[in-house]
This record gives C-alpha cells, structure tokens and sequence, in this order.
C-alpha cells in the first residue's frame, strides 16, 4: 500500500511541477526577450539529413557555435532553417553565424552564402544576402534600412565552399522598438458610407458623411430629442471583425458635464440586420477629445451603430468623427486564458487525491 501511495505522490509531484513549468514557460513568452530579439517558438529546417540531436534544428537558437543545423551542400534542393516568432514583430535586424571549424574556405573567411527572407502572413520579403560567417567573432548581422513587419525569418544556404557541413550555428532576429508591429491603431476599416436617423435635416452642416473624415469641426446631429432614436451608423465595404471603436463629439470650447463630456453613445455592432450592444462611450469634447471603446473579443460586423442616448446644455446632440478598428489578429492563443483556471483545477484535483489517500492511510494504521 505505501509504495502505491508513494508511486502516486511521485506522480502527482511531476505532473504538477510539468503543468506550472509549461504555465510559466507560454506565461513569459511575448514579443521580445530582454535584449530586444525576437522570441522564437519553433525552428524547422529543409533540405538537410536528419542526424538526430547533431543536427537539430533547435541548434541554432543556443548561441553556442559549436552547435549547428545542416547536412553535406546539395545544391539540387532548397537547404533552409526558418526561425518561427512567438508573435508577429517588427523587426530591423538578422544575425546569423555558422559554424567555427578552425579553417576557412573562402579567401574573405567565410564558407559560404545565406540569402534571408521574411515571411508576414505568407507574404515574402528578401531582406538581403550575408555571408556565412565562421572564425569565434564569426556571425554577421543585417541589418535592414527599413523595419519590417514578420511573423517568420528564412535563412537559405544559396551557396557553399569546401566538404563541411552548409550549416547555421546560430541565428536571431532583433525587433524595433518595442518589437511590437504598430497594427490596430492605425488601421481603420473601411467605410463605404456614414448614415443617421433622429436629426433634423441641415444639409451639408449636418451631411452624415462628415463623421468621416476626422475633422472636430464638422459633424452630424441636431437638437437632442430623447423622443427619437438618435443616431449615426458606419456602414463597412465589406463584413469585418473589429476590435475597437473610438467616437468624438464636437470641440464647442465649452463642456457641461463635471467630466468634459457632453453625454453617451450607446454603441452596436450590425450583422445581417441583426444588430447587439457592444457598449457605451462619453460623449468627450476637446481638441484632445474623443473615446475608444476596445472589446474583450473581436466582434463581426456589416456596420457599427452609435445612439445618442443622454446630452446635456443646449449644444447638438452630435457625433463629430467614428471609426472602427480592425481585429488584429493578435488573438490569445487557444484556451491561454483558461491555463491557469485549469492548473488550479489539476492542482486541486490531485491534493483532494493526496489527501484521500493520506487519510485512509491513517485511518488503516489506527485499524
Ligand atoms: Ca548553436
Ligand atoms: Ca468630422
């Protein structure tokens, strides 16, 4: 009995500490480690033998040189190693070193040619042709005029001197900045035009079309009458996913609310007629006015619908400018949210379990 009791404490030990190690491991990973390159998730290679451990592809990510991926040069297929980001970065520098094997080949102490490419959603971008470095400063780094935005790097041998191994010992990809692409707040869907209901007709003082075009000064709406269903809908070219919304009111210099707003938009996502509240916004003023409500989830839409549904002071009820952002695609990964709700539950499972077994262990020596 003891040694079964044992056999599944040493158990439960080991699949808990498995279960907080991968937790804190996919917990840490975010665009960039600490000296601003590129988190890698995954290398894959083509083209090489497979040797095993000699020549995994995980080789290149070690910053030990004594450590490769590759195999003999075969000119005759596309011989590759392809570092996978953990996300999408902006990225301004490749550095890549092949192996030191204490001679060189070439007249300029390389072995060979790398051609590199970066990879955004399929789409291929060379970035430039580098020589494979050997020597113990070996390693060369591109750097590139302009960031570009990758999910995934290519590094190609495009050519190799001599009868070692056509190899990377090493390679890692430096993000700009902060590493992260700058997406959602640039990007706007696009509109194919603006209507409104519940406002008194002014002509072009009032034209729903003058929520478009991001000027404060111009704007649609007219006297509040909570009678009437008060509002402005952007209609989409085409049905999108969003994951924000920003709205602003009129700058009239003057504000009536204690917090600078002028009332609320009550906002709604419109799909194949059907249309759901997503949330509410201020109604902010100011140059520097304007709010943005960001949603917990992307929301597909055919159009997003903004009701004036308070207003304060004599001032239109108004909107001044809308727009919707598209989803990212900077989704969390399938079920990272539920993780740590399903570490607890093992780790309270197994305890339970512990605890039974404890018992009755006790209960039998008392017996
Ligand atoms: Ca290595
Ligand atoms: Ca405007």
């Amino acid at each position: 009995m003891k040694k079964i009791v044992a056999l599944f404490l040493a158990v439960m030990t080991v699949l808990c500490i498995g279960t907080f190690t991968a937790f804190a491991k996919s917990d840490s990973i975010g665009a960039t480690d600490s000296n601003g390159r590129v988190v890698i998730s995954s290398v894959t290679t083509a083209g090489f033998l497979n040797f095993g451990e000699i020549n995994a592809p995980e080789n290149v990510l070690d910053m030990d040189q004594s450590t490769v991926t590759g195999s003999s040069y075969n000119a005759g297929v596309q011989q590759s190693v392809t570092l996978h980001f953990a996300e999408p970065a902006l990225i301004c520098e490749v550095f890549v070193q092949c192996k030191d094997e204490g001679g060189t080949t070439n007249e300029d102490n390389s072995r060979g040619t790398y051609t590199i490419y970066a990879y955004n959603g399929g789409v291929e971008t060379k970035l430039g042709v580098m020589k494979a470095r050997t020597g113990t400063d070996g390693g060369e780094t591109l750097k590139l005029d302009t960031p570009v935005e990758a999910d995934s790097v290519m590094i190609v041998i495009t050519s190799w001197e001599g009868t070692n191994w056509a190899c990377v010992a090493d390679a890692y990809v430096v993000a700009e900045s902060n590493g992260k692409p700058p997406v959602a707040e640039e990007k706007r869907v696009t509109v194919d035009h603006a209507e409104s209901s519940g406002f008194l007709n002014f002509g072009t003082v009032n034209d729903p079309a003058n929520i478009l075009d991001m000027d404060q000064n111009t704007c649609t709406g007219s006297t509040f009458n909570a009678e009437v269903e008060q509002s402005v809908t952007l209609v989409f070219k085409e049905k999108t996913a969003i994951e924000k919304v920003f709205v602003q009111c009129k700058d009239e210099g003057t504000t009536t609310n204690a917090d600078g707003t002028r009332g609320t938009y009550r906002l709604y996502a419109i799909l194949d007629g059907k249309q759901t509240e997503i949330g509410e916004l201020k109604a902010v003023t100011g140059t520097d006015g304007g709010d943005t409500l960001s949603l917990a989830n992307p929301v597909e839409a055919d159009a997003i619908k903004i009701v004036i549904t308070s207003w304060q002071g004599n001032l239109w009820a108004n909107v001044a400018d809308a727009y919707a952002v598209p989803a990212s695609g900077e989704m969390p990964p399938q079920g990272g949210e539920n993780t740590g709700f399903l570490i607890l539950l093992a780790v309270v499972a197994f305890s339970g379990a512990a605890l039974t077994v404890l018992k009755y262990l006790k209960y039998e020596k008392k017996y």
